[in-house]
């Protein structure tokens, strides 16, 4: 497999899933400069000039979200993604895809600094909402991990919620709500998240 990437983007979200799934030596990984995203020759790959993108066996898997799910499902006998008739399994694509979609919208309008009451215009039109309910959905949602979204066993959700909520309370887009340091600690406890400065505060 060959995943087209750079340090500086949210493809970084994908190492500690790579480094749980034990799979380094099976990706090849091209650190792709941002100017040379939008070359003929990567546009090719992906259209949309954009890292990260991973291909394996001459097909192309643009989209965190799908390289996440990807990536869990093929290497399944570790653990980290649900069976396809375990009810855990919508649980688990909610979460996903819920920090692909309405929870990355959330992120990119809040660095716009768009009016509040423009976006309560466009509320129903919007993914994500508002902020309440996107705080309401985290805050609710994360308090009830046990320790882990879908219980005792740590999934691929967990490492790419955990990493879009640490991001976004450094970036003091979202509070740092007492409802996330339990998962928080949890989190970052594991070897693979253990060397990212953001969880040094929760690290217990
Ligand atoms: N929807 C894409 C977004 C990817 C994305 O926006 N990547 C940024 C880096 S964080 C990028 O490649 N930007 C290069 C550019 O647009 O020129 C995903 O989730 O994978």
């Amino acid at each position: 497999m060959t995943l087209y990437n750079n340090p500086q983007s949210r493809g970084l979200t994908l190492f500690p899933l790579i480094q749980e799934l034990g799979i380094e030596d099976q990706i090849q990984q091209v650190e792709m400069a941002y100017p040379d995203m939008h070359q003929p020759n990567y546009e090719q790959i992906n259209p949309m000039g954009k890292v990260p993108c991973l291909v394996d066996r001459g097909i192309v898997i643009s989209e965190m979200a799908a390289i996440y799910i990807y990536l869990a499902d093929k290497f399944r006998d570790k653990g980290l993604a649900p069976d396809l008739d375990d009810p855990k399994r919508g649980a688990y694509l909610k979460w996903i895809l819920f920090c692909h979609g309405p929870l990355t919208e959330y992120i990119d309008i809040s660095n716009l600094q768009i009016p509040a009451e423009r976006i309560e215009q466009q509320r129903r039109s919007l993914s994500f909402g508002n902020e309440a309910s996107v705080h309401r959905f985290l805050k609710q949602g994360i308090l009830q991990a046990s320790p882990y979204l879908l219980g005792e066993q740590c999934t691929a959700a967990d490492l790419y919620v955990a990493y879009c909520l640490i991001f976004a309370i450094n970036a003091k887009i979202l509070p740092d709500y007492a409802e996330f340091t339990p998962f928080l600690q949890t989190l970052a406890k594991r070897d693979s998240l253990k060397d990212i400065a953001w969880f040094q505060p929760y690290r217990t």
